[in-house]
């Protein structure tokens, strides 16, 4: 073997700049070489370069290395070209190559932390690698339900979709924001600019889809009504796949409210007939009542199934004054912080006081359309990802944050937490999760009875305590094996509501603080059929004893809360799917991290949508809004693949009325073939 052994048995692939020499030698007569190197100078062999076969690496030792001498007239290359088993030969030089990486000639871009942290590393969305693979949102739609969009901004007008848009306010296509005495119409710009404002125009920021278009509703710039908010909920819901709700009831302590009627009618209309049936994504804002122990429990949008509840961190990553929590909180983004912590930078409206560019955009509102965006980059990859699909993909991939929060490790593994939900939204992984993903199977639910109970709560610590059973029976007729979320409805009368706190205990022992506490909610008018939910039993097994938990922390000084509150009536409500706990936890997510799906063009093939015809989900077919399900299978062929997207229509209600209807019949050739 060749005479100039190397002293380690795994020498480093590389040597000082300057020093290393690449040779071919095909027939691998290196040992003569070492004859030249004796004479003419000394190298170290440094093995085959990689995998090719009689390629040698060759360091060049300087005089004074120890090993011999150095002769003017024997430079390394004069050696190696005068060799007569040398074929080719070159000296390595080092190469210039830098990371892929966006640059934005934008000149707040620098500033905008949340897309790329460079003083709190890791403290971002983690988004730029899927900007490198053209990831922008491409064909998606975002739509800003707000106080109006200002189209004409030069950070949002090419990326406008007037097709999605509508001012429900002034009753015209055109969402221009107006001007006011406040000055302060310019939210929905603001949170449009997020989602979509336009890199590379030497202006203001760049949004975190920006390869989406972004629609505009104004709607809250007038008395808002139940039909109002019905109407924008569902506008447009075949051209716009995200509908982005930066705002809520008041975040005062004190308010319990949410949808009415015909909003929640139009949430659950959303979900089943928009975006070709693989339903509208609703994102909202957690709220900013942090400071008055607001809790987004008490907020209707938040705590319905049909959204995705998004609330707040810091560039910290903890959570900040105003946030709220919840047990409805399905994960957080960035936002404002306290003292010394920066806003997000986003567009601005230019009327009034406006300059087009705002670095002061905060709170809940500024993390929703953070949010939003972010799914406008899973549907680029995954246009068929259902709603459903959305709220598994973030569970699975959100990241813990924040370690003084109370995290728990539910029956499935998830960990969640009543501040940060399932934890931080990382772009990364929710777009490789999103590529490889396949439908959950469609949504099924259990209801138990009303349960008549008329018990008083007990004052803290003694508790109230309520248990129901669900059995494997109860559970056959809808198939459901696994949880997704879990409601109670309360009717309670209490002379200080706040002082009631209500926790939800799964069948795994995972509990939900469900009812929080709040301090200032003085209200003597108890919870009237009042829906509580929680995400915090996802993927666990739906068959077991859930207990509800009621207690009453009565201030001693405070006669007026003296009284005992009652329980009047409760239900619990499961909602979930066939997939079995196995299938939860072998779903092909930590697989997907690596990049290695984006990178390549294989996703499993996406099912077209369907055209789902009015007069079947029309919410008002039936007498009442409460009990309606209609199970739609679509089958389709496409080669050999075939497709079955299931929808179920309305869950509230009693599996006797059920009513089953099919939207496209099959035939029995197609189902064969
Ligand atoms: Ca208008
Ligand atoms: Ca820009
Ligand atoms: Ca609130
Ligand atoms: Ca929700």
């Amino acid at each position: 073997p060749f005479s100039l052994s190397s002293t380690s048995p795994w020498p480093p692939p590389s040597c000082g700049p300057g020093q290393s020499w690449a040779f071919v030698d095909l027939h691998s007569l290196i040992c003569s070489l070492s004859y030249t190197g004796s004479r003419a100078g000394r190298f170290r062999n440094q093995g085959q370069i990689g995998q090719l076969a009689g390629h040698f690496l060759l360091c060049s030792l300087r005089p004074g290395s120890g090993v011999g001498f150095w002769r003017k007239s024997a430079e390394p290359g004069d050696v190696l070209a005068a060799h007569p088993h040398v074929l080719w030969y070159s000296k390595d030089r080092v190469l210039i190559r830098s990371k892929r990486s966006v640059a934005f000639n934008d000149p707040r871009y620098p500033e905008q932390w949340h897309l790329h942290n460079d003083v709190n590393r890791g403290m971002d969305i983690n988004v730029t690698g899927l900007w490198e693979r053209n990831i922008t949102g491409r064909g998606v739609t975002v739509v800003v339900v707000d106080d109006g969009v200002e189209h004409t901004h030069q950070d949002i007008q090419p990326n406008y979709s007037p097709e999605g848009s509508y001012d429900l306010n002034s009753n015209d296509p055109d969402p221009m924001p107006h001007p006011d005495a406040h000055s302060d119409n310019h939210h929905g710009t603001r949170c449009a600019g997020e989602i979509a404002a336009v890199p590379n125009n030497s202006f203001c920021a760049v949004g975190v889809a920006y390869g989406s278009k972004v629609a505009g509703i104004r709607v809250l710039d007038g008395p808002l009504t139940d039909s109002l908010e019905a109407i924008a909920f569902n506008k447009h819901y075949q051209v716009n796949d995200i509908y982005s709700c930066s705002w809520g009831p008041d975040d005062d302590g004190h308010t319990v409210d949410g949808p009415h009627p015909l909003g929640k009618a139009a949430l659950q209309h959303g979900v089943i007939a928009g975006r070709r049936g693989f339903g509208s994504i609703f994102v909202v804002a957690s709220g900013n009542g942090g400071q008055y122990n607001d809790n987004c429990n008490y907020d209707g949008y938040a705590n319905s199934i049909y959204t995705i509840t998004i609330g707040a961190v810091d560039e910290k990553g903890r959570m900040p004054f105003y946030a709220e929590e919840c047990a409805s909180m399905l994960a957080v983004t960035f936002s404002s912080g306290g003292n010394k912590l920066r806003s997000i930078v986003t567009s601005d409206w230019s009327m009034q006081r406006g300059t087009g560019c705002t670095e002061g955009h905060t709170g809940t509102s500024a993390a929703a359309p953070l949010a939003a965006g972010m799914v406008a980059l899973m549907l680029q990859v995954r246009p068929c990802l259902t709603w459903r699909d959305v709220q598994h993909i973030i569970a699975f991939t959100a990241t813990k944050c924040d370690s003084s929060a109370d995290w728990r490790v539910n029956g499935a593994g998830f960990h969640h937490s009543h501040q940060h939900g399932f934890g931080l939204l990382n772009a990364w992984r929710l777009v490789n999760a999103a590529k490889v993903w396949e439908s959950v199977p469609f949504l099924l639910s259990y209801q138990s009875p009303l349960i008549q109970e008329a018990v008083s709560i007990e004052t803290y610590p003694d508790e109230l305590i309520r248990t129901w059973n669900v059995t494997s029976d109860d559970l056959k007729d809808s198939g459901m094996r696994t949880l997704e979320h879990v409601a109670v409805t309360v009717t309670i009368t209490h002379p200080c509501r706040g002082n009631v706190e209500l926790v939800l205990v799964c069948p795994s022992g995972m509990a939900s603080v469900i009812g929080a506490r709040r301090a200032i909610d003085r209200d003597t008018g108890g919870y009237q059929d009042w829906t509580f939910s929680t995400v915090r039993c996802w993927g666990e097994k739906a068959e077991g004893q859930y207990k509800l938990r009621i207690s009453d922390h009565k201030e001693p000084q405070l006669q007026k809360c003296a009284d005992p509150g009652v329980l009047k009536q409760w239900k619990l409500s499961l909602y979930g799917s066939s997939m079995t706990y196995i299938e939860v936890k072998d779903r092909l997510v930590k697989d997907a991290m690596s990049g290695k799906y984006l990178d390549d063009s294989f996703s499993p093939p996406c099912p077209p949508g369907l055209d789902v015809p009015p007069e079947i989900v029309s919410p008002f077919t039936s007498n009442s809004l409460r009990v309606k399900l209609f199970v739609l299978t679509l089958v389709h062929f496409k080669g050999p693949t075939l497709w079955t997207l299931g929808l179920i229509f309305d869950i509230l209600g009693p599996m006797s009325d059920l009513k089953t209807t099919g939207l496209k019949h099959l035939t029995p050739e197609a189902s064969q073939s």
